[in-house]
């Protein structure tokens, strides 16, 4: 070979490895450990591009940075209750449905109740998560119910639990806790949630929407507030980065009621990249995708396709009996009535201000 032809040889393997550093990058606002690195990989195949995903732990948070003028996203993953605000703002832009053409073919309608944009105007629901209790079994004691939130109030776990650091969750399990709607706009009754919340608060250590998970895995603590999809991780392991299922870690979805939270894709409206963000929408609902990512994320997503495809083991883990799942309540707005986020906001101030136990976070 000449050595023209050689370089030319080379210059392509270099391309064909991804090696290329002018790539278009995609730019991903969402929640960690919730997209599976092999779906990330298949798309920059896919699409000769580079994904860079960069995570928050709360809608408010995102909420924040955004309105602080940090973007340069292209997709943004805000639950479906937090949409109408973002939209609102001008925050995302109007979804172009010509350009998802896998999503009206494979949306599976038995979801549809659950999400706050069924048209698609300005989201496309990823995936669903449902807020419940991570749980190490050994240290619940006998008799206790781990079903139900009042676990939280129970002395064993003094110092020994976390709460999400989020407000509607947190108050939204105070309001269930007492037989309310999880979507309370009931000044009395937001009031008796805070009170609820501030008796469990005398074992909470911190409000933490990240590390519990791993803090529960490791014994650092035995009550964790938390994500079914975080859980579902940690207690199916992960194979192939050497993480062995967890049989002494539990889940438990309250009997008086749980969290169920869609995340949607919405398209930055100052996307620097909007043809790529479209096209991941589109990708992750093709079938085959959907079904590696759910088997890494652990929570459904309404791709009917895959979820047809899922493993056995795996469908029992992700999707929900119907018998549980009529406990859940779906999370709705209220933010965008100002009145009603005033006194939400206030309530969380108080829960974060009062009490706790040692070394509780404020
Ligand atoms: C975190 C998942 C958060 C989902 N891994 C919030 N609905």
């Amino acid at each position: 070979m000449k050595t023209s032809a050689l370089m030319a040889a080379a210059a392509a393997a270099i391309l064909a490895a991804g090696c290329r550093d002018d790539k278009p990058v995609l730019h991903i606002y969402t929640w960690s450990d919730y997209i599976a690195p092999e779906v990330i990989q298949g798309f920059e195949e896919a699409n000769g591009c580079k994904v860079v995903v960069d995570t928050f732990d709360s809608n408010e948070n995102m909420y924040a940075k955004l309105k602080a003028g940090g973007s340069g996203y292209d997709i943004i993953m805000p639950s479906s209750y937090f949409v109408p605000l973002l939209a609102k703002e001008g925050l995302i832009a109007p979804i172009d449905k010509t350009k998802i053409p896998n999503v009206a073919k494979n949306f599976d309608k038995s979801f549809e109740s659950q999400i706050t944009d069924p048209d698609f105007k300005f989201s496309v629901p990823y995936a669903v998560t449902y807020t419940g209790i991570m749980y190490a079994k050994d240290k619940v004691p006998a008799g206790a119910d781990v079903e139900s939130w009042s676990i939280f109030s129970n002395p064993a776990f003094k110092g020994k639990a976390t709460f999400l650091d989020d407000i509607r969750e947190v108050i939204g399990a105070g309001l269930m806790s007492l037989g309310y709607s999880l979507n309370s706009k009931n000044p009395k009754e937001i009031d008796e949630a805070v009170a609820q919340v501030l008796k469990w608060k005398a074992n909470v250590r911190k409000f933490d929407a990240e590390s519990y998970k791993t803090e529960v895995a490791s014994s650092a603590t035995w009550l964790g507030h938390g994500y079914s999809t975080d859980a579902m991780q940690v207690i199916v392991g992960d194979e192939e980065a050497g993480d062995a299922p967890r049989k002494d870690i539990g889940f438990a979805l309250p009997k008086e009621g749980f969290v169920i939270a869609f995340d949607e894709m919405a398209v930055s409206s100052g996307a620097p990249n909007p043809a790529l963000a479209y096209a991941f929408i589109d990708y992750v609902y093709d079938g085959e995708v959907a079904k590696v990512n759910m088997e890494y994320n652990m929570g459904p997503m309404p791709v009917a396709p895959g979820i047809a495809a899922l493993d056995d083991e795996y469908r029992d883990q992700i999707v929900l009996k119907p018998e549980v799942a009529k406990r859940g309540q779906v999370l709705r707005p209220v933010e965008d009535d100002p009145a009603v986020k005033a006194l939400y906001d206030k309530a969380w101030d108080r829960i974060k201000a009062t009490g706790g136990a040692p070394d509780a976070g404020k």
